[in-house]
Protein backbone atom coordinates (compact mmCIF):
# COMPACT_ATOMS: atom_id res chain seq x y z
CA UNK A 1 0.00 0.00 0.00
CA UNK A 2 1.01 3.53 -0.93
CA UNK A 3 2.78 5.99 1.85
CA UNK A 4 0.53 8.73 3.10
CA UNK A 5 1.41 11.98 1.54
CA UNK A 6 2.39 14.57 3.63
CA UNK A 7 -0.74 16.82 4.84
CA UNK A 8 0.32 19.94 2.95
CA UNK A 9 -3.13 21.30 2.14
CA UNK A 10 -4.61 20.41 5.68
CA UNK A 11 -1.58 22.39 7.12
CA UNK A 12 -2.42 25.51 4.75
CA UNK A 13 -6.12 25.40 5.17
CA UNK A 14 -5.65 25.70 9.05
CA UNK A 15 -3.03 28.09 8.82
CA UNK A 16 -5.43 30.28 7.13
CA UNK A 17 -8.61 29.48 8.62
CA UNK A 18 -7.86 27.65 11.98
CA UNK A 19 -8.13 29.56 15.24
CA UNK A 20 -5.07 27.31 16.31
CA UNK A 21 -2.59 28.26 13.27
CA UNK A 22 -0.05 25.58 13.06
CA UNK A 23 -0.87 23.58 16.24
CA UNK A 24 -0.79 19.73 14.78
CA UNK A 25 -5.13 18.14 14.73
CA UNK A 26 -3.55 15.84 17.11
CA UNK A 27 -2.86 18.05 19.72
CA UNK A 28 -5.00 20.35 19.30
CA UNK A 29 -7.99 17.97 19.58
CA UNK A 30 -6.72 15.01 22.10
CA UNK A 31 -9.71 13.61 24.18
CA UNK A 32 -13.36 12.75 22.72
CA UNK A 33 -14.94 15.52 25.11
CA UNK A 34 -14.80 19.13 26.05
CA UNK A 35 -13.20 20.39 23.47
CA UNK A 36 -15.96 22.46 22.41
CA UNK A 37 -19.13 22.44 24.72
CA UNK A 38 -21.19 22.35 21.31
CA UNK A 39 -24.60 24.10 22.21
CA UNK A 40 -25.79 23.55 18.69
CA UNK A 41 -25.20 20.79 16.27
CA UNK A 42 -22.84 22.17 13.59
CA UNK A 43 -23.11 19.22 11.01
CA UNK A 44 -27.28 19.66 10.95
CA UNK A 45 -27.03 21.69 8.03
CA UNK A 46 -24.55 18.84 5.80
CA UNK A 47 -25.80 18.04 2.56
CA UNK A 48 -25.11 15.90 -0.14
CA UNK A 49 -22.67 17.15 -2.73
CA UNK A 50 -20.96 14.58 -5.01
CA UNK A 51 -20.21 10.76 -5.85
CA UNK A 52 -17.07 9.03 -7.30
CA UNK A 53 -16.84 6.08 -8.42
CA UNK A 54 -13.35 6.18 -9.54
CA UNK A 55 -10.25 8.42 -8.36
CA UNK A 56 -10.96 10.92 -11.44
CA UNK A 57 -14.09 11.83 -9.96
CA UNK A 58 -13.39 12.89 -6.82
CA UNK A 59 -14.35 16.62 -6.05
CA UNK A 60 -11.46 18.95 -5.76
CA UNK A 61 -8.34 18.49 -3.15
CA UNK A 62 -9.15 21.71 -1.14
CA UNK A 63 -9.91 22.76 2.55
CA UNK A 64 -10.70 19.69 4.86
CA UNK A 65 -12.41 16.11 4.87
CA UNK A 66 -12.85 13.70 7.17
CA UNK A 67 -13.51 10.02 5.91
CA UNK A 68 -15.50 6.94 7.70
CA UNK A 69 -14.23 3.77 7.05
CA UNK A 70 -15.05 0.34 8.42
CA UNK A 71 -16.26 -3.16 7.36
CA UNK A 72 -19.45 -3.33 5.62
CA UNK A 73 -22.54 -2.96 7.14
CA UNK A 74 -20.37 -1.88 10.50
CA UNK A 75 -22.66 1.43 10.79
CA UNK A 76 -20.64 4.11 9.08
CA UNK A 77 -23.82 5.36 6.98
CA UNK A 78 -25.58 5.43 10.03
CA UNK A 79 -22.96 7.09 12.19
CA UNK A 80 -22.99 9.98 9.40
CA UNK A 81 -26.89 10.10 9.74
CA UNK A 82 -26.73 10.51 13.67
CA UNK A 83 -24.39 13.27 13.31
CA UNK A 84 -26.08 14.94 11.21
CA UNK A 85 -29.57 14.25 12.93
CA UNK A 86 -30.74 13.81 9.29
CA UNK A 87 -32.41 10.43 8.61
CA UNK A 88 -31.31 9.37 5.15
CA UNK A 89 -28.37 11.83 4.54
CA UNK A 90 -25.82 9.01 3.92
CA UNK A 91 -27.64 5.60 2.82
CA UNK A 92 -27.90 3.16 5.45
CA UNK A 93 -29.31 -0.58 4.61
CA UNK A 94 -29.75 -4.10 6.00
CA UNK A 95 -27.69 -5.03 2.61
CA UNK A 96 -24.13 -5.66 3.18
CA UNK A 97 -22.23 -3.79 0.61
CA UNK A 98 -24.88 -0.97 -0.02
CA UNK A 99 -22.71 1.68 -0.33
CA UNK A 100 -20.09 1.45 -3.51
CA UNK A 101 -19.42 4.58 -4.05
CA UNK A 102 -16.99 7.33 -2.10
CA UNK A 103 -20.22 9.66 -1.14
CA UNK A 104 -19.09 13.50 -0.21
CA UNK A 105 -21.01 15.51 2.63
CA UNK A 106 -20.52 19.05 2.67
CA UNK A 107 -20.88 20.77 6.35
CA UNK A 108 -19.60 24.01 5.48
CA UNK A 109 -17.80 25.49 2.46
CA UNK A 110 -14.99 23.62 2.10
CA UNK A 111 -15.28 20.94 5.38
CA UNK A 112 -16.67 17.87 4.40
CA UNK A 113 -17.70 14.50 5.87
CA UNK A 114 -16.88 11.31 3.28
CA UNK A 115 -18.01 8.16 3.30
CA UNK A 116 -16.41 5.14 2.28
CA UNK A 117 -17.53 1.64 1.03
CA UNK A 118 -16.79 -0.49 3.55
CA UNK A 119 -14.43 -3.73 2.92
CA UNK A 120 -15.03 -7.36 4.09
CA UNK A 121 -17.76 -8.01 2.71
CA UNK A 122 -17.69 -11.56 0.75
CA UNK A 123 -20.23 -11.54 -1.27
CA UNK A 124 -18.85 -8.57 -3.27
CA UNK A 125 -17.21 -10.31 -6.31
CA UNK A 126 -13.49 -10.39 -6.07
CA UNK A 127 -12.79 -8.29 -8.98
CA UNK A 128 -15.14 -5.78 -7.44
CA UNK A 129 -13.30 -5.79 -4.02
CA UNK A 130 -10.30 -5.45 -5.68
CA UNK A 131 -11.01 -2.61 -7.50
CA UNK A 132 -12.63 -0.92 -4.34
CA UNK A 133 -9.42 -1.74 -2.40
CA UNK A 134 -7.07 0.18 -4.69
CA UNK A 135 -9.64 3.31 -4.92
CA UNK A 136 -9.86 3.34 -1.48
CA UNK A 137 -5.88 2.38 -0.46
CA UNK A 138 -5.20 5.42 -3.36
CA UNK A 139 -7.26 8.03 -1.77
CA UNK A 140 -6.74 7.72 1.85
CA UNK A 141 -2.91 7.57 0.78
CA UNK A 142 -3.05 10.68 -1.75
CA UNK A 143 -5.97 13.22 -0.45
CA UNK A 144 -4.29 15.81 1.17
CA UNK A 145 -7.08 17.49 2.41
CA UNK A 146 -8.02 14.17 4.05
CA UNK A 147 -7.33 15.19 8.02
CA UNK A 148 -8.57 12.38 9.66
CA UNK A 149 -10.25 8.50 9.70
CA UNK A 150 -13.01 8.00 11.24
CA UNK A 151 -12.79 3.85 12.21
CA UNK A 152 -16.20 2.67 12.21
CA UNK A 153 -16.47 -1.41 13.65
CA UNK A 154 -19.32 -3.22 15.39
CA UNK A 155 -18.35 -3.21 19.04
CA UNK A 156 -19.58 -6.99 19.15
CA UNK A 157 -16.48 -7.53 16.84
CA UNK A 158 -13.88 -4.97 17.09
CA UNK A 159 -10.51 -5.40 15.32
CA UNK A 160 -10.96 -8.05 12.25
CA UNK A 161 -7.43 -7.89 10.53
CA UNK A 162 -8.88 -5.76 7.85
CA UNK A 163 -9.57 -3.39 10.54
CA UNK A 164 -6.26 -3.81 11.94
CA UNK A 165 -4.36 -3.60 8.64
CA UNK A 166 -6.33 -0.05 8.16
CA UNK A 167 -5.36 1.09 11.82
CA UNK A 168 -1.16 -0.34 11.29
CA UNK A 169 -1.18 1.50 8.28
CA UNK A 170 -2.71 4.89 9.18
CA UNK A 171 -1.95 5.27 12.84
CA UNK A 172 1.90 6.34 12.12
CA UNK A 173 0.96 8.76 9.68
CA UNK A 174 0.33 12.42 10.70
CA UNK A 175 -3.18 11.75 10.64
CA UNK A 176 -6.21 11.71 12.93
CA UNK A 177 -7.68 8.40 14.07
CA UNK A 178 -10.91 8.37 16.01
CA UNK A 179 -12.45 4.77 16.17
CA UNK A 180 -16.66 4.87 16.93
CA UNK A 181 -17.82 1.17 18.35
CA UNK A 182 -20.78 1.15 17.14
CA UNK A 183 -24.10 -0.61 17.57
CA UNK A 184 -23.17 -0.57 21.78
CA UNK A 185 -26.75 -0.52 22.06
CA UNK A 186 -26.80 -4.32 20.85
CA UNK A 187 -24.63 -5.21 24.84
CA UNK A 188 -25.32 -4.32 28.43
CA UNK A 189 -23.63 -1.34 29.29
CA UNK A 190 -20.67 -3.69 31.31
CA UNK A 191 -20.45 -5.58 28.05
CA UNK A 192 -19.61 -2.63 25.90
CA UNK A 193 -17.55 -1.09 28.41
CA UNK A 194 -15.21 -4.20 28.77
CA UNK A 195 -15.20 -4.17 24.94
CA UNK A 196 -14.05 -0.29 25.07
CA UNK A 197 -11.35 -1.18 27.48
CA UNK A 198 -10.27 -3.74 25.22
CA UNK A 199 -9.90 -2.03 22.09
CA UNK A 200 -8.02 0.77 24.26
CA UNK A 201 -5.69 -1.92 25.64
CA UNK A 202 -4.90 -3.87 22.60
CA UNK A 203 -4.05 -0.56 20.40
CA UNK A 204 -2.43 0.88 23.92
CA UNK A 205 -3.99 3.92 22.34
CA UNK A 206 -2.31 7.06 23.81
CA UNK A 207 -4.09 10.27 24.07
CA UNK A 208 -3.14 12.70 20.89
CA UNK A 209 -2.40 9.46 18.70
CA UNK A 210 -5.95 7.89 18.43
CA UNK A 211 -8.84 7.59 20.33
CA UNK A 212 -11.95 5.65 20.72
CA UNK A 213 -15.41 5.19 21.94
CA UNK A 214 -18.98 3.44 22.41
CA UNK A 215 -21.68 4.43 20.21
CA UNK A 216 -24.98 4.02 18.86
CA UNK A 217 -27.02 5.54 16.40
CA UNK A 218 -30.10 3.44 17.51
CA UNK A 219 -30.26 4.76 20.92
CA UNK A 220 -27.72 7.92 20.15
CA UNK A 221 -25.51 7.38 23.11
CA UNK A 222 -21.95 9.09 22.11
CA UNK A 223 -22.97 10.97 19.36
CA UNK A 224 -22.56 14.20 21.26
CA UNK A 225 -18.91 13.26 22.09
CA UNK A 226 -17.99 12.34 18.45
CA UNK A 227 -19.88 15.69 17.29
CA UNK A 228 -17.32 17.48 19.53
CA UNK A 229 -14.57 16.01 18.54
CA UNK A 230 -15.39 15.59 14.79
CA UNK A 231 -16.33 19.53 15.11
CA UNK A 232 -12.97 20.21 16.32
CA UNK A 233 -10.86 18.26 13.97
CA UNK A 234 -13.20 20.44 11.05
CA UNK A 235 -12.71 23.71 12.84
CA UNK A 236 -16.43 23.65 13.34
CA UNK A 237 -18.44 26.23 15.95
CA UNK A 238 -22.23 25.47 17.12
CA UNK A 239 -24.46 26.80 14.85
CA UNK A 240 -26.12 29.09 17.16
CA UNK A 241 -30.17 29.93 16.14
CA UNK A 242 -30.31 34.06 15.42
CA UNK A 243 -32.14 34.98 18.15
CA UNK A 244 -35.87 35.74 17.58
CA UNK A 245 -36.86 39.02 16.35
CA UNK A 246 -37.80 41.08 19.35
CA UNK A 247 -40.99 42.21 18.53
CA UNK A 248 -41.11 45.70 20.30
CA UNK A 249 -37.53 46.98 18.86
CA UNK A 250 -40.05 47.20 15.67
CA UNK A 251 -40.79 50.30 14.20
N1 LIG B 1 -28.87 -1.69 16.59
C1 LIG B 1 -28.14 -0.89 15.79
N2 LIG B 1 -28.15 -1.07 14.46
C2 LIG B 1 -27.37 -0.26 13.69
C3 LIG B 1 -26.56 0.77 14.26
N3 LIG B 1 -25.89 1.38 13.25
C4 LIG B 1 -26.28 0.77 12.11
N4 LIG B 1 -27.16 -0.22 12.37
C5 LIG B 1 -27.81 -1.09 11.37
O1 LIG B 1 -26.80 -1.84 10.69
C6 LIG B 1 -27.10 -1.97 9.30
C7 LIG B 1 -25.96 -1.41 8.46
O2 LIG B 1 -25.83 -0.02 8.71
P1 LIG B 1 -25.16 0.96 7.63
O3 LIG B 1 -25.08 2.29 8.28
O4 LIG B 1 -25.87 0.85 6.32
O5 LIG B 1 -23.71 0.30 7.51
P2 LIG B 1 -22.51 0.70 6.53
O6 LIG B 1 -21.27 0.54 7.31
O7 LIG B 1 -22.75 2.04 5.93
O8 LIG B 1 -22.60 -0.45 5.44
P3 LIG B 1 -22.03 -0.44 3.94
O9 LIG B 1 -22.53 0.80 3.27
O10 LIG B 1 -22.59 -1.69 3.39
O11 LIG B 1 -20.55 -0.51 4.03
C8 LIG B 1 -28.43 -1.25 9.10
O12 LIG B 1 -29.47 -2.20 9.17
C9 LIG B 1 -28.51 -0.30 10.27
O13 LIG B 1 -29.83 0.02 10.66
C10 LIG B 1 -26.59 0.94 15.69
O14 LIG B 1 -25.92 1.79 16.29
N5 LIG B 1 -27.39 0.08 16.41
MG1 LIG C 1 -22.96 2.64 3.96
Amino acid sequence: MQRIQGNRASREFYRNHGDWAGTPLLQRCPGAEGVFQLSANPFHGARYIASAHGLGELPPDEGIEVAFAGRSNAGKSSAINALTDQRRLAFSSKTPGRTQLINFFEVEPARRLVDLPGYGYAAVPERERRRWGEVVSSYLAGRGSLVGLVAIMDVRHPLTPLDVQLLDWFLPADKAVHILLTKADKLTRNEAKRQLDLVRKSLQLRPGEASAQLFSSLDRQGVADAREKLACWLGLKSKEKPPADDESSRG
